[in-house]
């Protein structure tokens, strides 16, 4: 019998590496999905089949809210998971300081509505859990780098309802005996990154500013610095965590920082045109030094015409600044290569590399669809 995955926060972009991950595994794969008004599975259309047309489906949807526990017990008790993915989560740290109450509820009592269906549907000894769990714990980091010792000290209503999630999955592995664990991610992105996280943020807007489709990039704290993988490599360790004899908490990290203004830096670059940064907190401003024609060309695909040295592309706007920040994230992985074997395969470069040129290819696929184009593939399957 093959595997059967329960995965909430299946439209999100974890979820849908993950269950591609598990699919190719042989799994069958169940997804959350909350109801909306359009169509979000951008992500995942590619794994979906229509039942009237496929026999053999792999992967199923229902409908169903982290706020909801009657809908969740209802659903683990259909699908008797093997494993249980909790990805479901309001994740953007900045909307948490908007909606800490309904972040709470979805992020930190959502954990609970999971682990109590599971021990209250008598699954404790059948079924394995993963939580989701963030660097953005260590918040005001009180040591550098991160690793699984190191004191919490959450920044932001995400972060403390994350905290919450956090314990509740190691206290009912300590009082139920669940094979629950926490995956202690530092901040991973990809082509299907949300737009709003800072990295697709940046590349979306330097594929439309090489294309004359928006003139500046708006940001907030440039200084801040973050540790970033790839969600393929994450989802991976994610999978590998549960297939441990015990369950444990693991941190899993590049052990590379980078701060925002170099992504920043890094992604004009790839597209041929060197950066400058000049003044400083809301003044700053990001300068173009100079463009390589032929490397713009190369990667755009058209002139640099519309762009010259000496022109503002980037802006700090404090509307982005958060009232309380996390400056400084760098993870140390130590115990998941050493105890999992995870490595990671994708440097930042080629993180950075991969998003601009889909946002590039993406950028110019809307202009073609607004000009009576057609879109024929998914975003994730075009991006692969
Ligand atoms: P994401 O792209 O924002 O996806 C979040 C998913 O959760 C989406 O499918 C979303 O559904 C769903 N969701 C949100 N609220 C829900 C609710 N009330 N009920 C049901 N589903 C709900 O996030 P991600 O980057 O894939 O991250 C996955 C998980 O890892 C999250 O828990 C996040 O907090 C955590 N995490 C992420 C990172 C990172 O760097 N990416 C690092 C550490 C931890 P819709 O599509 O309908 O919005
Ligand atoms: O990309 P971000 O919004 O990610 P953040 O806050 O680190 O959170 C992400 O990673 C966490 C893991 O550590 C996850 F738990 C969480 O769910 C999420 O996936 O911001 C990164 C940094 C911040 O310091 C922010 O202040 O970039 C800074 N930043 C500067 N300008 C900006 C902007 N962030 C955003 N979103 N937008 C800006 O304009």
């Amino acid at each position: 019998m093959p595997k059967v995955a329960f995965i909430t926060g299946v439209t999100g972009q974890d979820g849908a590496y993950l269950a591609e991950f598990l699919i190719e595994k042989g799994y069958t794969v169940w997804g959350l999905k909350r109801r909306t008004s359009l169509f979000n599975t951008d992500r995942i259309d590619h794994l979906i089949k229509d039942e009237h047309e496929v026999g053999d489906r792999r992967f199923h949807f229902l409908y169903g809210d982290m706020t909801d526990s009657t809908t969740i017990i209802r659903t683990i008790q259909q699908i008797q998971p093997d494993e249980i993915y909790n990805l479901a989560a309001m994740s953007h740290v900045k909307v948490s300081f908007d909606i800490p109450e309904y972040t709470a509820n979805a992020d930190g009592i959502g954990a609970l509505r999971i682990l109590e269906a599971v021990r209250l549907l008598g699954l404790t000894e059948k079924t394995k859990i993963y939580q989701a769990s963030t660097s953005e714990l260590y918040g005001k980091a009180q040591e550098v780098p991160q690793n699984e010792k190191t004191p919490f000290y959450p920044r932001s209503p995400y972060a403390v309802a994350k905290l919450y999630a956090y314990w509740i999955t190691m206290h009912y592995r300590e009082a139920y005996n669940i094979f629950a664990c926490n995956g202690i991610l530092f901040n991973h992105e990809s082509p299907v990154r949300g737009e709003t996280f800072v990295t697709r943020k940046i590349t979306r807007a330097v594929a439309r500013i090489s294309l004359g489709l928006q003139k500046k990039l708006y940001l907030g704290n440039l200084n801040a610095k973050r540790d970033w993988g790839h969600a393929k490599d994450y989802v991976e360790a994610m999978y590998l965590i549960l297939q441990q004899d015990e369950p444990d908490d693991y941190v899993i990290a590049t052990g590379v920082t980078t701060e925002v203004r170099e992504f920043v830096r890094k992604v004009f670059a790839e597209i041929g045109i060197k950066l400058g940064f000049t003044g400083s907190n809301e003044q700053e401003e990001g300068v173009i030094a100079s463009i390589n024609n032929d490397i713009f060309e190369g990667k755009v695909g058209a002139k640099p015409d519309h762009l010259r040295a000496g022109q503002v592309v980037v802006e700090v706007d404090p509307k982005y600044y958060r009232p309380t920040e996390v400056d400084l994230l760098i993870g140390d992985s130590t115990k998941a290569k050493t105890k999992l074997g995870w490595i990671p395969k994708y440097t930042l470069d080629d993180i950075m590399k991969e998003m601009v040129e889909s946002d590039i290819d993406l950028m110019k696929r809307e202009e073609c669809l607004k000009n009576g184009g057609f879109k024929i593939v998914s975003r994730l399957e075009e991006k692969r």
